[in-house]
């Protein structure tokens, strides 16, 4: 299992000088520190410099396991069960740019807060245009060779997918092979009765698996145990990344960036 860590940045376009500089500080950060690549989010890769942006990754030797996608719900509404078909199309859309993006870095794409909430709407209503939008996500993804990774949220970000066996359920009848699970422990912790009985029953859909504490904070903050979650991973045999999502605490980026790594390393050595 190898280290990632997500770098934050402002939600701007490539060419705006905070983006270019907090992606920057962000990879050499988490280069110096150890880690073996990043995860980005990326509202519109229509407005990202790719050329820019592979030159400066592939200087720094730094390769992209992820691409998150929830901007682009957050700041334009843009939802792939949204009932409004000219929303959906949008979000399809969008969400197809990510695909061709992602597969310039071999990076998976983020089926996160994108998929949009149930609300008042029947939940088999929704199921169903969830399933129909990732049916066509995943003809496209394979034509790219890329894959998705459905991401359970908590409850309070949305009522649409909060457990890893919500997220085996929708998987299981699309029954597509470049589809899984990214499996967050923050949203595990509020949701799942154990998170390490959870990994163990649906480890076989597992692509991708986010760490932050108990509190959101750097893992050895809170009190989630990372030897018993990584214990968990590698019992089956999860072989993919592992994306340090966590708030910059304790004391700033850096500090809560240097002490996930050295409690994710330590858990490693104990396997
Ligand atoms: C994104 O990976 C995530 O975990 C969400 O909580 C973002 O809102
Ligand atoms: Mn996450």
């Amino acid at each position: 299992m190898k280290l990632a860590l997500v770098v934050s940045t402002s939600d701007a376009a490539f060419d705006a000088l905070a983006f270019k500089g907090d992606l920057l500080k962000g990879v050499e950060m988490a280069r110096r520190i150890g880690y073996d690549a990043v995860e980005i989010a990326v509202r519109d890769p229509k407005v990202v410099n790719v050329k820019e942006l592979r030159g400066l990754l592939d200087e720094l030797k730094m390769p992209v396991v992820a691409v998150g996608t929830g901007q682009a719900y957050l700041a334009e509404g843009l939802s792939i069960t949204s009932e409004d078909p000219l929303v959906r199309r949008r979000a399809l859309d969008r969400l197809k740019d990510h695909i061709d993006f992602a597969s310039i870095f071999g990076a998976k794409v983020i089926v996160g807060l994108i998929r949009g909430k149930r609300e008042k709407r029947a939940f088999e209503s929704v199921l169903q245009l969830f399933i129909e939008s990732l049916n066509e996500l995943a003809d496209h993804a394979a034509k790219k060779g890329v894959e998705l990774v459905i991401e359970p949220l908590n409850r309070y970000e949305t009522d649409f997918i909060n457990t890893l066996q919500d997220a085996k359920l929708v998987l299981e009848s699309l029954n597509r092979r470049n589809i899984g699970i990214l499996a967050d422990t923050f949203h595990m912790n509020i949701e799942e009765a154990s998170i390490e009985e959870s990994i163990r029953n649906f480890g076989a859909w597992i692509k991708h698996f986010h760490v932050a504490d108990s509190n959101r904070w750097a893992p050895g903050s809170g009190h989630l145990n990372f030897d018993s979650i990584l214990k968990a991973l590698h019992e089956v045999d999860y072989a993919g990344y592992i994306s340090v999502e966590c708030l910059p605490l304790p004391g700033g980026q850096e500090e809560a960036a240097t002490l996930a790594f050295k409690t994710l390393q330590n858990s490693l050595k104990k396997l």
